[in-house]
């Protein structure tokens, strides 16, 4: 049964229908029993596992192809009229072409399978920060993740209405063929197409896609911000909390710091950490001139090689049910999962991500694929924010920048202003991880964690965080800072020990904040002095030295970084904002 009468919607299927030809078509409610339904059909085809009801009830087990693992940055296009408007992070293709040959892959490729209609709403349904958007995928893995991922139903159908503004999402398995994969954006159409995919970021279209490409486009337009941050509390004893976004590109921690569990000292005095989202947020300016930031997803689509009880426990207990896993381990003595990280104790029957017999004893490869993953539901969470609904959002101070650097970024550092900071943001750069197809553990710039997710270009978006600084007092504007947990020194060994221990970094944030610690100037903004940063608990594992050594600001390697810099503005020609091209030059002449 249709869930609306929005005649945009209904024509707009009815057209998709023609083209790819489905034997049926199915409106997704969301309901318990619809849902039972296609978990009990995805295990009949084989598509997924169902794991043990007692240890983890409701959770599921899938593989995708080995070809088809992670976003495909090269296959990922923003269709806009020019290519200027692209941008030269993205690649671009021109949309008349860009819909003609998808047509021609996408067409009759619903034969014999059912055309599944997700109507879903990014944000709590009826919030003003939130969007609304329709998939239209034949994959039953696809409608179960979205089911987790977003908020799905006739309410949201209710909510939008006749409206005409909502975001379009056609998905085409297709056969999985790597060489005809493609993800494409097309802004000015509120449109996303992706075809011969079946995994996560290439294929959930209100994740990625909608949720950062299409929304950060939008945002341009309509005076608001989608970016690729996570969203956390931290509450003091006095039971004030304070919310921080911060930043870090793929499989770089975002999940990792929003549910941090505080070292011992903190929960002794009272201090607690709230997550409101792990990922994604969409941030505007709220009545009282603040910026307020929300969450527009409703599950987690973590990372769980290294997801461990110590680790990350909020993230682990997460899983424990409504949870589908994707491309980890199948412990058949136990008809569990497993991942590298998880335990010290591997199993010893187990199928491994592709699907091969896999014995801890003799194993030679790794049994999780490096970006496995899991999609669990936010309420599963145990420290989730009880904001995480508010439909106004939640108040932000600061903003935190982060990548993984061996080398030269200090564990923490304060811009100067809100210019500065976004300077800080634009130069980020990080090691790359498997979150992505390609060569891992190169180094590359990557704007604000934007750079596979920025819908128009770069260099708008950075004059859009410009404007938008223009716009708030200055008192009331959130703070800029950019971390580094990953410094390693010459033997490869992490020099701070990260996790839980991140929120000393964070408690210096908040001070910084509110004015109650000092910071020593550098070249490149504040810089914490060694004894403000509480080593309590952890002496013996970091030294004052070993921490005065991560917070060195080293001017060559910095001279040697702003060459990186210029190369790559370089790139903007005549669009690189003038206030970049200044925060560039002031921090040569910084380092001279
Ligand atoms: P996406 O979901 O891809 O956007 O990633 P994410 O940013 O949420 O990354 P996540 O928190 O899942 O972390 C990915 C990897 O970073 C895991 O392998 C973690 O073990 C590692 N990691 C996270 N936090 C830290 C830290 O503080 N220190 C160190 N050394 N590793 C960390
Ligand atoms: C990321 O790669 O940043 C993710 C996973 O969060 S995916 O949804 O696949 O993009
Ligand atoms: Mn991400």
């Amino acid at each position: 049964m249709e869930l609306t009468e929005n005649k945009s919607i209904l024509e707009w299927i009815k057209e998709k229908a023609d083209l790819v030809k489905p034997d049926k078509i199915l409106w997704i409610d969301g309901s318990k029993e619809q849902i039972d339904e296609l978990r009990a059909e995805a295990v009949s085809t084989g598509e997924m596992i169902k794991l043990n009801e007692e240890l983890l009830p409701d959770c599921y087990l899938h593989r995708t192809k080995p070809n088809d693992v992670a976003r495909v940055e090269d296959r990922t296009l923003i269709c806009t009229p020019t290519e200027e408007e692209a941008g030269p992070t993205n690649h671009w293709m021109e949309p008349s072409k860009c819909y003609e040959m998808l047509y021609n892959i996408a067409r009759d490729s619903y034969k014999g399978r059912t055309m599944y209609v997700i109507p879903y709403s990014m944000g709590p349904v009826g919030s003003p920060f939130s969007k609304i958007g329709i998939e239209l995928t034949d994959s039953i893995y696809v409608v179960l993740n979205m089911c987790i991922m977003t908020r799905v139903g006739k309410n949201v159908m209710d909510a939008l209405g006749d409206s005409n503004d909502w975001v379009r999402g056609l998905h085409c398995k297709c056969n999985v063929d790597a060489e005809n994969r493609w993800i494409c954006q097309f802004p000015q159409d509120n449109t996303i197409i992706s075809v011969n995919s079946a995994y996560g970021g290439n294929v959930l279209l209100g994740k990625k896609c909608f949720a950062l490409r299409i929304a950060s486009y939008q945002g341009w337009k309509e005076g608001w911000q989608a970016e690729h941050m996570l969203i956390l509390g931290v509450e003091n004893p006095q039971g004030e909390v304070k919310y921080i976004c911060a930043a870090f590109p793929s499989a770089c921690g975002k999940t990792n710091l929003a549910m941090l569990i505080p070292p011992e000292g903190y929960q002794k005095k009272g201090y607690k950490v709230w997550c409101v989202g792990d990922d994604i947020s969409w941030i505007r300016k709220g009545e009282d001139g603040r910026l307020y930031a929300i969450n527009p997803e409703n599950g987690f689509f973590g990372v769980a090689p290294g997801t461990n009880m110590k680790s990350n426990p909020n993230a682990l207990i997460s899983t424990k049910k409504g949870t589908i896993f994707t491309n980890v381990a199948h412990n058949t003595d136990t008809n569990t999962v497993w991942w590298e990280g998880l335990d010290k104790n591997p199993p010893e029957n187990a199928i491994d991500w592709k699907g091969n017999e896999w014995h801890a004893s003799t194993a030679t490869e790794k049994a999780a694929h490096p970006n496995s993953r899991f999609t669990a539901p936010t309420v599963n969470c145990p420290c989730l924010s009880s904001e995480f609904e508010n439909p106004q959002g939640v108040p932000i101070s600061a903003f935190v920048f982060g990548g993984r650097r061996a080398k030269l970024a200090p564990l923490v550092y304060q811009s100067k202003s809100w210019n500065n900071g976004v300077f800080i943001g634009s130069i980020m750069a990080s090691e790359t991880t498997a979150a992505a197809a390609g060569a891992v553990g190169v180094v590359r710039r990557d704007p604000m964690a934007m750079l596979p997710f920025c819908g128009y270009n770069m260099a708008d978006y950075w004059q859009h965080w410009i404007d938008i600084g223009a716009t708030l007092d200055p008192d009331k504007a959130p703070k800029f800072f950019n971390v580094n947990w990953f410094r390693k020194d010459d033997d490869g060994n992490f020099l701070w020990p990260g996790f839980g221990d991140n929120l000393r970094v964070l408690d210096w944030i908040i001070n910084r904040c509110e004015g109650k610690v000092d910071a020593k100037e550098t070249a490149i903004g504040y810089v914490p002095y060694a004894e403000d940063i509480n080593l309590e608990g952890i002496e013996d594992e970091v030294s004052i030295d070993t921490l005065k050594s991560i917070l060195e600001v080293d001017p060559e390697l910095w001279k040697a970084e702003t060459s990186g810099i210029e190369e790559f503005y370089a790139k903007f020609g005549d669009k690189l904002p003038e206030t970049l091209k200044n925060e560039l030059e002031t921090l040569k002449s910084n380092l001279a």
